[in-house]
């Protein structure tokens, strides 16, 4: 990593906080950049952050179109939110269960966003839609691609808190044998340019307990949606 690009993560630290854990940032393919522990001196202030969130917009297990209940419960913030029913996969401005607009995105986690981008190469993300996964163990997210943001050429950038999980990295086709990429709790990763398409998913998440989050994993995607 550049000189340039270690300072643009350093200044995520919150002051006083001192970033003892050096970000490594290592190219999973072109155009995605996993950079370790790039937010491992914020997790526990991002999960204070949405707590608050998740007690506005509860987590919940959405359908899929087929009709399934998807293992991994789901909530969104920011002006923009995914949703999947029996109707389809879209973006919504208003959580469909409380029928509000979803919370607003935290500064500090719209900050954190553009910075990873900025320091992978995606100056100028604006993301709009802020998707929060969780998992309990066994729960997993089968091999698919993100398609519905309306702007392909934006990166998403996850953040990864608590439990470790195992992430599937795929190729341009669902026919390509996924790479098992471990991701572990403050780690984050930029997905744009050529890999914005590849498919994707996560392996059931394995028993454990996590001192910041117990027996989860939460991972927040910020994306330009709309
Ligand atoms: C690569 N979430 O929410 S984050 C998803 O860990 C999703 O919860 C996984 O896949 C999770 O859609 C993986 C990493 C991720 C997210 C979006 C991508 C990788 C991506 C979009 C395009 C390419
Ligand atoms: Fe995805």
């Amino acid at each position: 990593m550049s000189a340039h690009q270690q300072d643009l993560l350093a200044a995520q630290a919150p002051d006083g906080v001192p970033q003892d854990t050096p970000v490594r940032a290592e190219s999973l393919s072109t155009g995605a950049l996993l950079l370790r522990g790039a937010a491992l001196a914020q997790v526990q202030e991002l999960l204070a952050t949405i707590a608050p969130l998740l007690a506005a917009a509860p987590l919940r297990h959405m359908q899929t179109p087929g009709g399934f209940r998807m293992s991994v419960a789901m909530s969104n913030c920011g002006r923009l939110g995914w949703i999947t029913d029996r109707c389809g996969y879209r973006y919504v401005t208003h959580d469909p269960l409380t029928g509000e607009p979803w919370p607003a995105l935290p500064e500090c986690l719209r900050a954190l966003g553009m910075r990873a981008a900025t320091a992978a190469g995606y100056a100028g993300f604006a993301p709009d839609a802020c998707l929060i996964n969780c998992y309990e163990p066994s729960a997993r997210m089968s091999l698919h691609q993100d398609r519905n943001e309306r702007d392909l050429n934006a990166p998403v950038v996850s953040i990864s808190l608590g439990l470790p999980a195992v992430f599937l990295w795929g190729g341009a086709t669902r026919a390509e044998r996924p790479r098992r990429v471990p991701l572990a709790s403050g780690d984050v990763v930029v997905w744009g340019g050529a890999s914005r398409l590849n498919f994707h998913g996560v392996a059931a998440l394995a028993a454990g307990e996590h001192p910041a989050t117990g027996a989860r994993r939460l991972n927040l995607t910020l994306r330009a949606a709309g």
